[in-house]
């Protein structure tokens, strides 16, 4: 009959936007409506770790919804993300039903009605284990893995501020299920993912990034999570021609880039094409070589992001 809704997180996905497309498409199937998870881009290499520690299959890769000449659009369900930048391309040839967030509410319109689900919480799968149990819908071990492989990777094994109770408790329960030390299986994910070594300075350039917006201003901020930053400033100067040559044909204000070391705990955020002035604005510190040191800092949403917003305003 009907085509299978989908279930999709932001471009660029991360483990959070992967576990999430899978574990809601998992629960709507169970509740009786047909759903199937896709990803808007390539996998990161901590969450083909996390795939594959689980044995789960990739989510499909839809690079863009195409145009339909059926009279009926394209159903589709947003996780992990709301701004209209961050979708996946072609998105207005599908008909958004409803959308699952933990992120600040962007610019999202729709022509309809929608059912949206938004949480302070540090992951969109935190807010999809408590959809489970609203529904009574046992969670596999597979999919409990992903989504604790999620929760761990978006709070950084509960060290970012934006780890909650919940996220806790999430994790605590889905290892259970997962059978899983999630401390130790935890660690060994996050280094999977911070292992940059084969990496050339454009991918390193354009990881893991989205695109924020305010009046006349676009720019882009993406982040590396790194366990040393010896061998990333080692390349430094290559990624940062990479960081610039993106942002010029992107036509940004600005590009960043957070260079988070998640053993110590802070963050250097690296950027290009606007004022240094800008960032003493935003964070209160004079940047040095085009890069400023955010001790604590981990959070692109709620330590980076909201300021980076303010100073352009200003
Ligand atoms: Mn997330």
């Amino acid at each position: 009959m009907s085509r299978p809704i989908f279930v999709c997180g932001h471009k660029c996905p991360d483990t959070d936007s992967i576990a999430a497309a899978i574990a809601y498409a998992y629960l709507q199937n169970q509740i009786g409506n047909q759903a199937e998870p896709i990803r808007a881009g390539e996998l990161n290499k901590e969450t083909s770790f996390a795939l594959h520690y689980f044995g789960l299959e990739a989510p499909r890769l839809v690079e863009t919804l195409p145009a339909e000449d059926q009279a009926e659009k394209q159903k589709i369900i947003l996780v992990d993300h709301n701004e209209s930048k961050q979708c996946i391309d072609g998105i207005d040839n599908a008909q958004v039903i409803e959308v699952i967030d933990h992120h600040r509410l962007g610019d999202f319109e729709t022509e309809g009605p929608i059912s949206i689900l938004f949480r302070p919480v540090g992951c969109v799968d935190t807010i999809i284990y408590g959809l489970y149990q609203c529904h009574h819908i046992e969670i596999p071990r597979q999919i409990a893995g992903i989504m604790l492989s999620a929760i761990i990777s978006d709070t950084v094994l509960f060290r970012s501020p934006t780890t909650t109770e919940a996220d806790k408790e999430a994790v605590r329960d889905l290892a259970k299920i997962a059978e899983v030390d999630y401390e130790k299986y935890g660690m060994e994910m996050l280094k999977a993912g911070a292992d940059i070594s084969d990496y050339t300075a454009e991918k390193l350039a354009q990881n893991d990034t989205k695109e924020f917006g305010t009046g006349n201003h676009v720019f882009t901020v993406g982040q590396i999570s790194v366990m040393d930053t010896d061998p990333i400033n080692k390349k430094k100067a290559d990624i940062m021609s990479a960081l610039e040559e993106n942002r010029r044909k992107g036509g940004y204000a600005a590009s960043f880039l957070m260079v988070t070391d998640i053993l110590k705990e802070d963050t250097y955020l690296w950027y290009t094409g606007c004022e240094d002035s800008l960032l003493v604005r935003a964070f209160g510190k004079k940047p040095e070589n085009y890069s400023v040191h955010l001790p604590g800092v981990m959070s692109r949403k709620k330590q980076v992001t909201p300021f980076l917003l303010k100073a352009f305003e200003n």
